[in-house]
């Protein structure tokens, strides 16, 4: 970044504080991943320089030679690694990808369904404050109050009783496989198009460390940035022409303009990265450690929503422990563990200061750490949350985060100088 320093030198020494934290910190944000120097590369490159509306082999930009050829290899990318005959790695992010496909198979007004925010639902799916609740008529799906698990008969009477058009599954606080066949048949039976949202799970999917919706859902979307560990973008997927045709259009000319070319090829870079061995024993390892750091948090007496994980992600409801999410994410993360608090399904707080603390291990597993480090960061989130709940925790916070410091050290972020 030597050019950097020199022009603009404040920006400089903030990405470099930032990559300190980032190096410093145990990131237990479930959404959150370190990509490799390879992705980072790509991302920083002068392919942010060109336009290319439209799609390979038919834009309306000249100069195009390079730039079909980088998105054409991320789209057979893509096909090979999840299994799809159609893939548009456009989308700007997670949110305009989930937009095109309710512009792509609805009408404004129309019925949509999809799982509640406050039960791990996202937004887009339908929540009040989108978009897609105030456009469309939304009907939401939760968990069931004893499981804290999908109810497929709720999901079921209430898609028969509101025949949707559109049904999303997956989300954002689901700790729980999805059960992609399941939701397939209820859309097959009311005669929706079925949604899955991957965007938290993709990169398991593409490891084989959770069920793939291909061959059940009609449209897939993703974000890239999170398990699958690309940069910050998304990718819609199908297996049929007619739904890939309708998505294409919605996403351009629909609802964006020019494809991000930069992030195009960091998405190649990842995707290319997401088909190795490697990659496959990551993604296991990462459901692994999630499974190791519930069962040290359940032994510890917190209260796990469904009671533990299928993946990669752990939500705790503290209420037992006589605190907030909030406050708890907010001492952990200054005992250097990152968190952020969370909604738990039938919360009786209010979203910005709700019951929950989310956390993941797609972060701590591409660090290198495995069951042991699991173990010891469940023993430091009982530390703090016990001391923060006793009201005296500056001393405990304090020496948790030297004992942080100790373990970042011994592994190194992907990624970070
Ligand atoms: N913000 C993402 C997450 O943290 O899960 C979802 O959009």
């Amino acid at each position: 970044m030597s050019t950097l320093a020199s022009v603009d030198p404040q920006i400089a020494d903030l990405i470099k504080a930032e990559e300190r934290r980032q190096a410093d910190t145990v990131k237990l944000i479930a959404s959150e991943n370190y990509v490799s120097k390879a992705v980072l590369e790509a991302t920083g490159t002068v392919l942010t320089n060109k336009y290319s509306e439209g799609y390979p082999g038919k834009r309306y930009y000249e100069g195009q030679q390079v730039i079909d050829q980088i998105e054409t290899l991320a789209n057979e990318r893509a096909k090979a690694v999840f299994g799809v005959n159609h893939a548009n790695v456009q989308p700007y992010s997670g949110s305009p990808a989930n937009l095109a496909i309710y512009m792509a198979f609805a009408q404004p007004g129309d019925t949509v369904m999809g799982m509640g925010l406050p039960f791990g639902g996202h937004l887009t799916h339908g929540w009040s404050v989108s978009a897609t609740g105030k456009w469309f008529n939304p009907v939401r799906y939760g968990v069931r109050q004893d499981t804290g698990r999908i109810d497929l008969d709720e999901v079921r009477e209430l898609a028969l009783e509101h025949r949707p058009k559109l049904i999303f599954c997956g989300g954002t606080a689901i700790p729980r496989t999805i059960d992609f066949e399941g939701f397939a048949s209820i859309a097959r039976e009311v005669g929706a198009v079925l949604a899955a949202d991957i965007a938290h799970i993709a990169g398991l999917v593409a490891g084989g460390a959770h069920p793939s919706p291909v061959g059940h859902a009609d449209v897939i979307s993703t974000t890239t940035h999170k398990t699958l560990r690309g940069p910050r973008g998304a990718m819609l997927m199908a297996t049929t022409d007619e739904h890939a045709t309708a998505l294409n259009k919605a996403v351009f000319p629909g609802l964006q303009g020019g494809p991000h070319n930069h992030t195009t090829a960091a998405i190649a870079v990842a995707l290319h990265e997401a088909s190795t061995e490697a990659f496959r024993t990551y993604a296991h390892q990462v459901v692994a450690n999630a499974k190791a750091l519930a069962e040290e948090l359940s032994g510890r007496g917190f209260d796990l929503v469904s009671g533990g994980t299928d993946n990669h992600l752990i939500l705790l409801d503290l209420t037992p422990k006589g605190i907030g999410g909030k406050p708890a994410a907010q001492a952990l993360d200054r005992a250097g563990l990152e968190t952020n608090y969370n909604t738990v399904p039938f919360d009786t707080r209010k979203p910005f200061d709700p019951s929950g603390i989310r956390i993941g291990t797609p972060s701590v597993t591409s660090r290198g750490m495995g069951e042991a480090e699991m173990r010891q960061i469940g023993a430091w989130m009982d530390e703090v949350v016990t001391a923060l709940s006793k009201g005296d925790a500056e001393a405990v916070i304090a020496r948790v985060h030297n004992e942080v410091s100790e373990l970042t050290a011994q592994f190194p972020a992907p990624g970070l100088s």
